[in-house]
C-alpha cells in the first residue's frame, strides 16, 4: 500500500481543513472501507458544526483577499496544481481505484481529468470575458464584467470521488472564489488525499488560508452549506432526491445550485450502425465503473431488423468480461461500491423480472475467494420495455435494458421517454438518422453523440443534463459563468445627462 504512505493517508485522519491546516473537530469518524476487498482503509474525522463555522468563516476572509489577486495569478496556482497532480497521478488513480472500486484504469483516467481541467482553467484565467455594447445615449460606453461570487460549496459523489470535485474547484478558483468541498462520505480519503496534495501549492504561494477548505462529513453538512447564505452557490452531485433537497434549500433562500444528478442514458442503434463501434460503445458504456457513472449506459434501442443478430454480439461480449480486483488491469469490471448498492442491485433486477423482463445475460452476487468484500455482481442484460417502472428508475448498477424500435420518430420518443435528461447518442452511418437526433425535434439531452458511447466525456464541452438531471452544466465550454456573477456597467463621460428610452425629465 504504498500508494498510502504517498499521499500521506494514515489509519487516522483528520477531515476538515482551512486549506493551510487541518482542524481538530469533535465530529464522528468516519470508516473507509475498500469495496475491493473489504479492507478499513482509514477513518476520517468528521466536521461538527463549529470545525464548519470556522472554515466558513476562513473562507470568508481569504475571498476578500484572493477575489483581488489577478485572475491569471490565480491560474498560476491552479497549473501548480495541475503539476503536482501530474506527479502523483498513479498513486491519487490507485487510491481512486481501491476505495470506490472501479478500474485501475478508469481510476487514472479520472486523475487525467483532474489534469486536463486544471489546464483548461488556466486557459480561461486569461479568458474571463465579458462583451462590450453599443449605447444609445452620445457619449456613454456599456459592457459587461464578471466577478467572483464568494464561497463555492461543493457536494461530490463516490463515483468520481476527485475529478468532479476538481471541475468545480479549477474554474471556481480561477473566477476568484474561494471553496469549501464534502466528498462523499463513502470515499473520504479520497478527500483527504486531494487537500494533502494540493495543501503544499497554496502554502509555497502564500495563498490566503480558506481558499481551499475541505469538510468532511455526512449529510448534516451538506443540509449546512444549503441553508447558508454565506455560500451563495453550491454545487451537487448526486442522486436526484439529494438535488431537489439541495435545490428547495437553497432556493428557500434565493441562492444559486448547480445540479449534476441522475441520467437514465439510452444508446440508438440504428439498422445502419457499425457494429463494431455499437458493441463497444454499449458494453464499455453499461459496465464501466460497474455502471455506477451518471452517463452510464442504462438502455439500448435497436432497430428491429438487427435486433436479434445484435443480442447475440451483446452475450457474446458479455461472455467474455472479467470481474474481480479492479487494480488488476486484467479485469474488465470491479465492485460496486457497498453492500448496499448490491441489495440495489438485487432488488432491480426482482423488480425487473416482476414486471416482465427476460434476462438474456443472467445477473447474480459473485461469492468466494476473490469476492469476500461482497460487493461483487455480474453485469446483465435484460429485455425490457421502456414504460417499465424499474426502467423508468435510474439503478447505480451495471443492469442493462434493451429494446426494439421501427422508425426513428418512435426510437427518439423512447430515448426521450424517462424522467431524467443527461447522456444520450446513436450509432449510425446514415446522415439524416444522425442530424434528426441531433435536432431541436431530437434528444432532449444535455450531452448528445454521434457514433460514440454515453460515458467518457472530455472535460472541453459544458457537461450535465436536463429534466431531472437538474439543469446544470459544469467543466468546459462557459460553464465557468454560473461560478460568476455579471455586471453591466453604462459610464457617462459628457457633462449631460440624457435618459434611455429617449424620457425628458428637465428640473
Ligand atoms: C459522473 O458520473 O458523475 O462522462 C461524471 C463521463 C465522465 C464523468 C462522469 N467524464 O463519464
Amino acid at each position: 500500500m504504498d500508494f498510502l504512505k504517498t499521499l500521506n493517508i494514515n489509519a487516522h485522519n483528520k477531515g476538515v481543513s482551512t486549506g493551510l491546516q487541518w482542524l481538530k473537530t469533535k465530529g464522528e469518524k468516519l470508516s473507509s472501507f475498500s469495496p475491493v476487498d473489504g479492507t478499513l482503509i482509514g477513518t476520517v474525522a468528521a466536521a461538527d458544526r463549529a470545525a464548519y463555522d470556522a472554515v466558513v468563516e476562513k473562507a470568508q476572509s481569504a475571498f476578500a483577499e484572493w477575489r483581488t489577486w489577478p485572475a491569471p495569478k490565480r491560474g498560476e496556482i491552479v497549473r501548480q496544481i495541475g503539476m503536482e497532480l501530474r506527479q502523483y497521478k498513479t498513486a491519487l488513480g490507485t487510491l481512486v481505484s481501491y476505495e470506490m472500486g472501479k478500474s485501475l484504469q478508469e481510476g487514472l483516467g479520472e486523475v487525467q481529468e483532474m489534469i486536463d481541467i486544471c489546464d483548461f482553467a488556466v486557459g480561461l484565467s486569461r479568458q474571463l470575458h465579458g462583451l462590450t455594447m453599443h449605447s444609445e445615449r452620445p457619449g456613454h460606453r456599456m459592457y459587461e464584467q464578471y466577478h467572483p461570487l464568494g464561497i463555492v460549496g461543493i457536494i461530490s459523489a463516490f463515483n468520481f470521488p476527485v475529478a468532479v470535485w476538481s471541475w468545480n474547484s479549477m474554474l471556481a478558483w480561477v473566477c476568484g472564489d474561494v471553496t469549501i468541498w464534502k466528498p462523499s462520505e463513502k470515499t473520504p480519503l479520497c478527500g483527504v488525499a486531494c487537500q494533502n496534495i494540493i495543501q503544499s501549492v497554496f502554502k509555497r504561494n502564500n495563498v490566503p488560508e480558506g481558499v481551499c477548505g475541505l469538510i468532511s462529513g455526512g449529510r448534516n453538512v451538506g443540509e449546512w452549506m444549503s441553508a447558508d447564505t454565506r455560500v451563495p452557490l453550491v454545487s451537487a452531485t448526486g442522486s436526484t432526491r439529494m438535488g431537489k433537497a439541495v435545490a428547495a434549500t437553497v432556493g428557500e433562500r434565493l441562492g444559486r445550485s448547480l445540479l449534476e444528478l441522475g441520467g437514465n442514458n439510452a444508446i440508438i442503434i440504428s439498422a445502419e450502425a457499425d457494429i463494431n463501434i455499437a458493441i463497444t460503445a454499449a458494453v464499455f458504456g453499461a459496465v464501466g465503473t460497474a455502471g455506477q457513472r451518471c452517463t452510464t449506459t442504462r438502455r439500448l434501442i435497436i432497430h428491429e431488423k438487427i435486433y436479434n443478430k445484435f443480442k447475440e454480439h451483446l452475450i457474446n461480449a458479455y461472455s467474455q468480461l472479467k470481474i474481480g480486483n479492479p487494480l488488476n488491469e486484467k479485469n474488465h469490471v470491479g465492485p460496486l461500491i457497498d453492500t448496499d448498492a448490491v441489495k440495489n442491485y438485487v432488488d432491480a433486477i426482482e423488480k425487473c423480472k416482476a414486471e416482465g423482463g427476460n434476462f438474456i445475460v443472467e445477473g447474480g452476487v459473485l461469492k468466494g475467494k476473490n469476492y469476500q468484500s461482497g460487493c461483487y455482481v455480474k453485469p446483465c442484460v435484460a429485455e425490457a420495455k421502456n414504460s417499465f417502472e424499474i426502467v423508468q428508475h435510474e439503478t447505480f448498477a451495471p443492469i442493462l435494458y434493451i429494446m426494439k424500435y421501427k422508425t426513428m420518430d418512435e426510437a427518439i420518443a423512447l430515448q426521450n421517454g424517462v424522467p431524467q435528461g443527461l447522456s444520450s447518442s446513436i450509432i449510425t452511418n446514415n446522415l439524416r438518422e444522425a442530424e434528426q437526433f441531433l435536432s431541436a425535434a431530437g434528444s432532449d439531452c444535455g450531452i448528445a453523440n454521434v457514433n460514440i458511447g454515453t460515458s467518457g466525456a472530455e472535460i472541453g464541452g459544458a457537461f450535465g443534463g436536463e429534466k431531472e438531471t437538474g439543469g446544470g452544466r459544469e467543466s468546459g465550454s462557459d460553464a465557468w459563468k454560473v461560478y460568476m456573477r455579471r455586471q453591466t456597467n453604462t459610464i457617462n463621460y459628457t457633462d449631460k445627462l440624457p435618459l434611455a428610452q429617449g424620457i425628458k425629465f428637465d428640473l
